[in-house]
């Protein structure tokens, strides 16, 4: 089965697939065992790992080589977030190509234009490329993908733009015309008021996706009161957990002069031992090695 299928199975399932952000083969493999349904290769993890703003920085090369990493590493269906797609159509198709051959299950495009400023930062130069121009990417990932279950996701930025709500449902509904799978809707109102108006007031017949990131009261029970929601992303809680950790650790050991009142509040190395796989190289050692 590819894994799109499995993606799409989980939402006909479920109807809801909860996917988790990830940066790392070792982050995918934690949201695996957390019974998360999808990974998704968030462009935000990844610059944040290099230490570096969400602003096209990064290449497509660098987010190419983690989702290969991750999907060797994890039996997940990997939602990679391909930014602006890299440039025009013709970068979608190259990039289309190189993602499904990658082992990633759907992508997700977004109608701003290159290079992308994050979305979440306040005050952040939000620039939408016209309505046509973005259909044109969608059509071209759309007549590139091989496999029919790998999901082409369009992110319309209307509402972190500022540009009203109308604006949102009309791209939106543009980029359904165009065949886009799915919808995801992106805002950074503290309240989740905006994006619940929007499902509201959605009448396109293929379902949303949302990042709950800026409104975390719109937990999963309100999301399935709310209905049309196929998919919620929770876009960079990886990254934000091992910073939180790494940061109370590191303070500790500082202040406490040394590991010894830490060592017993993380993980132990056998711990990260099982995660590596190790107990297999060493079955493999015994097997093969004379
Ligand atoms: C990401 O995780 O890279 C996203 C979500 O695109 S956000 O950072 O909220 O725009
Ligand atoms: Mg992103």
């Amino acid at each position: 089965m590819s894994r799109g299928k499995n993606l799409k199975d989980t939402i006909a399932k479920n109807g809801l697939a909860h996917v988790m952000a990830a940066h790392s083969p070792l982050s995918a493999c934690l949201a695996e065992e957390a019974g998360f349904d999808g990974l998704w290769a968030s462009g935000f993890e990844l610059s944040a790992l290099y230490g570096v703003p969400d602003m096209s920085l990064t290449t497509m090369t660098q987010h190419l080589d983690m989702v290969r990493a991750m999907a060797d590493r994890s039996t997940l269906p990997i939602v990679a977030d391909i930014d602006t797609g890299f440039g025009n159509a013709l970068n979608v198709i190259h990039a289309i190509q190189q993602y499904e051959r990658a082992g990633a299950s759907a992508v997700v495009i977004e109608d701003k234009s290159f290079p992308k400023v994050t979305s979440l930062v306040a005050d952040g130069r939000q620039e939408l490329v016209r309505i046509e121009e973005f259909q044109g990417k969608v059509e071209a990932a759309l007549a590139t993908r091989a496999d029919p279950d790998f999901l082409i996701i369009a992110r319309t930025e209307a509402l972190i733009a500022g540009l009203g709500e109308q604006e949102a449902l009309t791209r939106a509904a543009a980029y359904e015309a165009a065949g886009a799978d799915m919808i995801l809707i992106h805002s950074k109102q503290k309240d989740p008021g905006e994006v619940e108006s929007f499902v509201r007031a959605w009448s396109g017949k293929v379902p949303i996706v949302i990042v709950p990131t800026a409104y975390p009261e719109m937990n999963e029970e309100r999301i399935r009161k709310l209905g049309k929601i196929a998919m919620v992303i929770y876009g960079n809680h990886a990254i934000r957990a091992s910073v939180t950790a790494m940061k109370d650790v590191f303070a500790r050991i500082r202040r406490d002069g040394g590991i010894q009142n830490v060592n017993s509040d993380i993980v132990s190395v056998e711990e990260i031992f099982r995660l590596q796989g190790m107990e297999m190289a060493k079955a493999e050692e015994k097997r093969f090695l004379r």
